[in-house]
């Protein structure tokens, strides 16, 4: 997948080269390109922002820098399609407190594109026309976290980017760890335990010692049901419980 990011602190995406994502870029799994907006920016002071019209607090970036660098990473990709025909508009996603919510699911979604382009906004956010224009080379959808605000998108971005990067092929050595983790089938993720058994009083769950797998499988399925209604119940809203009882009429 070519990820391309667009900021003015392009050093903000560094730690995106370490770990998993570093070895899946190294591998030739992940083509990760950062930007810096300020390099399509012209004047003396390569300025990205001005005061709002209809005054309020803060700045906005202005939109011929934007346009101008998501024109520049068009070509990039034009090029790219040369040797993979690409049969839709490339996906922009606009990282805002304001956008749909990312949810697993929607990074299981976005996994399947052949290429990702990030906007990474500041101050009060970027001249609505920006995205206007986009629409027309690009399918844009502005996504947010969740419902508190950062003072950028660049975090956002590393979230984002963290939670793709490691669902495309080949990324995470072992597969079978991302169908047991939490969201992956909409609950949160059972308790998990490592050696000594017995630890400052505390012991490991006596199930998971009796090395029966359909014992161990009911009480994991359990526990994820238990944990969800107590930390996240909404998640259990309009789910199908006939889902809910799967293990325990395996066995
Ligand atoms: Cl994606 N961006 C910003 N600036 N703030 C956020 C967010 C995104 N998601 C939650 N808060």
């Amino acid at each position: 997948m070519r990820v391309d990011v667009v900021s003015i602190f392009p050093e903000y995406l560094a730690p995106l080269r370490l770990s998993l994502l570093g070895r899946a870029q190294e591998g030739g799994l992940l083509d990760l390109e950062v930007h810096d907006l300020r390099d399509f920016a012209f004047d003396r002071h390569r300025t990205v922002d001005d005061t709002p019209y209809g005054g309020g607090a803060g700045m906005v970036m202005k939109a011929e820098p934007w346009a101008l660098a998501l024109e520049s990473v068009l070509a990039e990709l034009a090029e790219l399609a040369a040797q993979t025909p690409a049969a839709d508009l490339p996906t922009l996603i606009v990282p805002s407190p304001a956008g749909e919510v990312f949810t697993q699911r929607l990074a299981y979604e976005l996994a399947e594109e052949p290429s990702l382009t990030f906007a990474c906004g500041r101050y009060e956010g970027i001249d609505e026309r920006v995205l206007e224009w986009a629409r027309g080379h690009f399918r844009v959808r502005p996504v947010s976290l969740g419902d508190y605000v950062l003072n950028g998108g660049e975090v956002a971005v590393m979230a984002m980017v963290e939670a793709i990067g490691r669902l495309l092929p080949g990324v995470v050595g072992n597969p079978e760890s991302l169908v047991e983790e939490s969201h992956a089938d909409g609950l949160l993720e059972y308790p998990v335990y490592t050696k000594p058994s017995s630890w400052r009083g505390h012991d490991v769950p006596e199930v998971l010692l009796s090395g029966n797998h359909g014992l161990i499988a009911r009480w994991r399925r359990e526990q994820q049901l238990r944990r969800t209604a107590a930390r996240r119940p909404e998640l259990l809203e309009g789910a199908d419980p006939s889902e809910f009882g799967r293990e325990e009429r395996a066995v």
